[in-house]
């Protein structure tokens, strides 16, 4: 069994707020971010290959939302409690988690199921992470019920803010199906409450299906961003597959949340290389736009990187994956003992519930 090492590289990416596409005019910056859009796609890819090798048992993930994940996981403020940002996320981010500075080793853990894994001790799918030292609530297998609860940290960083305290923002991710549930209509009812505004950036990554079920047949509207309007939420739409447009993009509604202390609503299309999930097969999926081959072409083009450069940026992140499931290979699963460890019980409501005075 190898050694658990650190991961074999850390893109040199500066983190905070840097409105517009600024940062991609300085070349050390566009390597980076390739390179870490890399180390996400190989992750997604070698956890695809687990499930068809019998290491794991169901795959979901983000493959063709690099983009997008690698710019949210530099843009967001990191941290623990109300003065940093709160995420709640889907089952399509591990590529933000893996930028925020996550190594490989606990998704792969959590696709194995075996008891080290530190975001369910392999009790849930591959996919749903929960960090608390990172403010990131635990990911849901259940669509858009990360909207409500977003309201709830937004609502604490509200009054926080209005308590003169420093104050994150929260940030809220779900798919474009997703946007017909209530909870999203919930969302934009009560971030926007006159006078009461929550600091909540709401994102819709619209890949155009519902598991199987076009946008087109679902939605009315031109797109999800439309919807804002009728709650005067500030609101934009943005191309995911250009990681230049959604860092900008990100950005700017980023800011404009911290700085106004207001709801914003992005929506960004985005592409869903693999399909939904392995339950359709998880094959790649030709006709799609990829954001990495796009990125790749362009730096190739302007020669700020060459061929000896990406294959080596794919080599790296596949010995970050490689090391992972080797170390993976001979951990246990769970012990049945603990099948309801962390699970609400009497036991815990009649011990007191934490964080009661709202
Ligand atoms: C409340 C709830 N209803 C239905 C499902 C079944 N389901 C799982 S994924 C999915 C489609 C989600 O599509 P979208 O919101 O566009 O996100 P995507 O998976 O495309 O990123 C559905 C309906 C679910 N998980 N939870």
């Amino acid at each position: 069994m190898t050694a658990v090492r650190p991961p074999p590289f850390r893109p040199a990416l500066a983190r905070g707020s840097a409105r517009s596409a600024q940062p991609f005019k300085d070349r050390e910056f566009a390597r980076a971010f390739l390179r870490e859009m890399v180390r996400a796609r190989v992750l997604e890819e070698r956890l695809i290959r687990m499930v068809r090798t019998g290491d794991g048992f169901f795959w979901i993930g983000g493959p063709g939302e690099e983009a997008f994940a690698t710019s949210l996981g530099l843009l967001v403020d990191k941290g623990a409690g109300l003065a940093h940002d709160y995420l709640h996320l889907h089952y399509r981010s591990n590529g933000i988690l893996l930028s925020m500075g996550e190594p490989m080793l606990p998704f792969v853990r959590q696709m194995k199921n075996v008891s080290t894994d530190p975001y369910s001790g392999g009790r849930n799918f591959v996919a749903h992470a929960a960090k608390k030292e990172w403010n990131l609530m635990p990911i849901t297998s259940t669509i858009e019920t990360q909207f409500l609860v977003a309201l709830g940290t937004a609502r604490a960083q509200w009054r926080a803010r209005k308590r003169g305290e420093k104050s994150g923002v929260t940030v809220v991710v779900g798919g474009d199906a997703g946007t017909a549930e209530g909870d999203f209509a919930s969302a934009l009812v009560w971030s926007s409450r006159p006078g009461e505004e929550l600091p909540m950036l709401m994102i819709v990554t619209n890949n155009g299906y519902g598991i199987t079920t076009p946008a087109g047949q679902q939605h009315g509207e031109r797109n999800i961003a439309d919807r804002a309007k009728a709650f005067q939420i500030e609101a934009s739409v943005c191309d995911g597959n250009q990681p230049d447009k959604v860092w900008a993009a990100l950005s700017d509604a980023l800011d404009y949340v911290r700085e106004r202390g207001r709801p914003y609503l992005l929506e960004i299309a985005v592409s869903r290389l693999h399909g939904h999930s392995s339950s359709t097969g998880g094959h790649r999926v030709p006709d799609e736009v990829c954001c990495i081959d796009t990125f790749e072409k362009k730096l190739l083009k302007s020669g700020w990187i060459e061929e000896g450069d990406l294959k080596r940026f794919y080599e790296e992140a596949n010995q970050e994956a490689t090391e992972a499931i080797e170390t993976v290979r001979t951990e246990k699963w769970p012990d049945g003992s603990t099948v309801l460890d962390h699970s609400f019980s009497a036991g815990d409501i009649r011990g007191g519930l934490p964080g009661r005075d709202f």
